[in-house]
C-alpha cells in the first residue's frame, strides 16, 4: 500500500471543496512548496542557534517538557526534540502565525486556535539514524491519545506538519494509515500498541514529501514514522509540527509539570 501515490495539492488563499473534502475523507492532506528554501534555512538555522544555547545552559526541560538529546553522526551532542521552538525562534512564530497555517481552520469546527504555548507547542524533531542513535524511528501513536491522559474529551484536532528535508522511504518517512481519524474510542486506544509498534501494515501509506512541503494530519489518525535504511547523513529528517486545537486553553510555564505521556517518549529511540 504504501507504493500506491495519492494526490498532493496548492496551497492557495483558502483550501478548495475539493481539499476540504479530501482531508475529511483520508485524514490528511499534503501541500507542495509552501514554503521557500530561504524560509527553510532561516528556521533551520534558528533552531542550530537554539540548540547550542540549550546545550551550553544545560537546560534539560521546557514549560515541563523534556528535550530530547542524542548524538549526530559525528559524535557532537545535538537536540532531537524541541519543545515550544516558536518561543525561541522568530521565523519559526512567523511561519506558525501566517496564513498558510491559519487558513487551516477551516479543517476544524469554529473556535479552534494555534497552540504556541499549550500542550509541547511547536514541536521540532531532527531524526538521524546511527548505531547508537536515541532518535530514528517513532512507533505507532494517535496525537489525541495524550488527551486522554488528562482526561479530555478527545476533540479534533491538526498537527501541521512542515519538511525541512526531502522525506522518502530512504528516510524511513511518516506512515499513517488514512481515514483512521474516523474510528471509535476502542480502536484509538487499542488498534496497535503505543510506541512500542513499528511494523509495517497493509494499510500504511507514506509520504513522500519535499523540504518546504506542509502536511497536515488529524490527531486522531494512526501514524508512526519508519526507521530510515541509511545511516548518517543520507537519513537526516527534520520536520516541524504546528498544533492546531480545541478546547479550554491551557497554556504552559515554567513551573508546569511535566505530563504523563511523556514516560512514552523513553520509548521511542
Ligand atoms: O516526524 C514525524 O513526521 C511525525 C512525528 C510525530 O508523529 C509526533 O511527534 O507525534
Ligand atoms: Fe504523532
Amino acid at each position: 500500500m504504501s507504493k500506491v501515490q495519492y494526490p498532493k495539492f496548492t496551497l492557495g488563499q483558502k483550501l478548495t471543496e475539493e481539499q476540504i473534502s479530501f482531508f475529511d475523507k483520508n485524514g490528511f492532506i499534503h501541500f507542495q512548496g509552501v514554503a521557500s528554501p530561504e524560509e527553510i534555512r532561516a528556521i533551520l538555522n534558528s533552531t542550530e542557534a537554539i540548540q547550542e544555547k540549550w546545550i551550553c545552559d544545560d537546560l534539560k526541560i521546557v514549560n515541563g517538557v523534556p528535550i530530547k538529546f542524542g548524538v549526530d553522526e559525528n559524535g557532537k551532542k545535538i537536540v532531537h526534540r524541541f519543545p515550544f521552538t516558536s518561543q525561541f525562534s522568530e521565523p519559526v512564530h512567523n511561519f506558525v502565525n501566517s496564513d498558510r497555517v491559519k487558513c487551516l481552520t477551516v479543517l476544524l469546527p469554529p473556535g479552534s486556535r494555534i497552540a504556541e504555548n499549550e500542550k509541547d507547542g511547536v514541536v521540532f524533531n531532527h531524526y538521524v539514524n546511527t548505531p547508537t542513535s536515541n532518535f530514528r524511528q517513532m512507533g505507532w501513536h494517535t496525537d489525541s491519545m495524550r488527551d486522554i491522559f488528562y482526561g479530555k474529551k478527545v476533540l479534533p484536532m491538526l498537527n501541521v506538519g512542515l519538511y525541512f528535508d526531502d522525506s522518502s522511504s530512504d528516510k524511513g518517512g511518516l506512515r499513517i494509515i488514512p481515514g483512521t481519524h474516523k474510528q471509535n474510542m476502542f480502536s484509538m486506544l487499542f488498534k496497535k500498541a503505543y510506541f512500542m509498534n513499528n511494523d509495517e501494515d497493509k494499510h500504511e501509506m507514506l509520504v513522500d514529501a519535499k523540504a518546504g512541503d506542509m502536511v497536515v494530519h488529524d490527531g486522531r489518525i494512526w501514524h508512526r514514522v519508519a526507521m530510515s535504511p541509511k545511516y548518517g547523513a543520507a537519513s537526516r529528517r527534520r520536520v516541524m509540527y504546528t498544533p492546531v486545537i480545541l478546547g479550554k486553553y491551557m497554556p504552559k510555564s515554567d513551573d508546569s509539570a511535566t505530563p504523563f505521556y511523556h514516560h512514552f517518549q523513553k520509548l521511542v529511540k
